[in-house]
């Protein structure tokens, strides 16, 4: 997949995206975001990949926001429809993703790009990283999903700090609170990572879809239960459940189809 402002490749069924604007510290202009919805979509069909790590090129910006000079004259029309088209295409795409995303911060993550992290199911960051959502400095507030997604992640006291005040968080804090998983030095970022992807990797691919389906759902006001309940009869009815009990009797280790 060749793109503009995106690199991606597939290695070992992870797909590695990379925003490549280095320039404009990987701002997400409406190509970017665009493309971005093409590599998504991608790697909800292929069977290829099992897992997805998104990055920021260079060391210093994972991405540091929205593109402020596309933005500066849209109308609330247009704010609307834009923030809905993006919330469908890229962010929820991401969240109700069947394959595992995990961001990997290596270095800012700012308004859009924090959203974009957020979006993802994990995340990672460098220990330089600053986290922040600081759109009341330009007369806005998150717009792909920032205040809903942080005060899952932080809780409402520590989401309303962060948003009214427009101050970034340290990689370090950011892992106090809630809103990174790990933090490690730079030139692990991408190791870490792959680390986890490798471990899912071995597990039964249409079990970790459903359990990344039931805890979605809790989230998105959903019966986040009757999901659960759902999806669990679901599993009985594959060949992989059958493998990993038979793998599991056999004192082996399963080889599962996704079937
Ligand atoms: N957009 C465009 N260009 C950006 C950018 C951004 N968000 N952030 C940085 N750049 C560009 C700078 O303009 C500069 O370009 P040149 O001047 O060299 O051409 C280059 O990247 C390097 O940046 P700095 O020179 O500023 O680098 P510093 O080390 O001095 O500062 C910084 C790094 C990250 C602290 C600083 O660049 C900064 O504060 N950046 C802006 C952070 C920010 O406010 N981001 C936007 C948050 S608001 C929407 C939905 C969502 C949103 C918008 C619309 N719709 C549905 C319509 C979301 C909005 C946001 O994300």
């Amino acid at each position: 997949m060749a793109y503009q402002n995106l690199l991606s490749e597939v290695k070992e069924n992870i797909l590695y995206v990379t925003i490549n604007r280095e320039k404009a510290l990987n701002a997400l202009n409406k190509e970017t975001l665009s493309e971005l919805a093409d590599v998504i979509a991608y790697a909800e069909q292929s069977e290829d990949v099992s897992g997805v790590i998104i990055t920021g090129a260079g060391e210093k910006a994972f991405v540091a926001g929205a593109d402020i000079k596309e933005f500066s004259n849209y109308s609330g029309k247009q704010g609307e429809e834009l923030a809905r088209h993006g919330h469908e295409t890229v962010f929820n795409a991401i969240e109700n993703s069947s394959k595992l995303f995990i961001a990997a911060v290596n270095g800012f993550a700012l308004g859009g790009g924090l959203e974009l992290a957020m979006s993802c199911h994990i995340r990672i960051a460098a220990e330089h990283a600053k986290l922040g959502l600081p759109e009341v400095t330009l007369g806005l507030i998150p717009g792909y999903g920032g205040t809903q997604r942080l005060t899952q992640l932080v809780g409402k006291g520590k989401a309303i700090e962060m948003i009214t005040t427009a101050n970034m968080v340290t990689a370090a804090v950011a892992e106090q609170i809630g809103l990174v998983n790990y933090v490690v030095p730079q030139a692990e970022l991408i190791g870490k990572a792959e680390e986890i992807l490798n471990a899912v990797k071995q597990r039964a691919p249409l079990a970790v879809a459903a359990a990344i389906k039931a805890v979605i759902a809790s989230l998105n006001g959903d019966n986040g239960y009757a999901t659960e309940i759902e999806e669990f009869g679901k599993c009985f009815e594959t060949a992989d459940f059958k493998e990993g009990v038979s793998a599991f009797s056999e004192k082996r280790k399963p080889l599962f189809s996704g079937r």
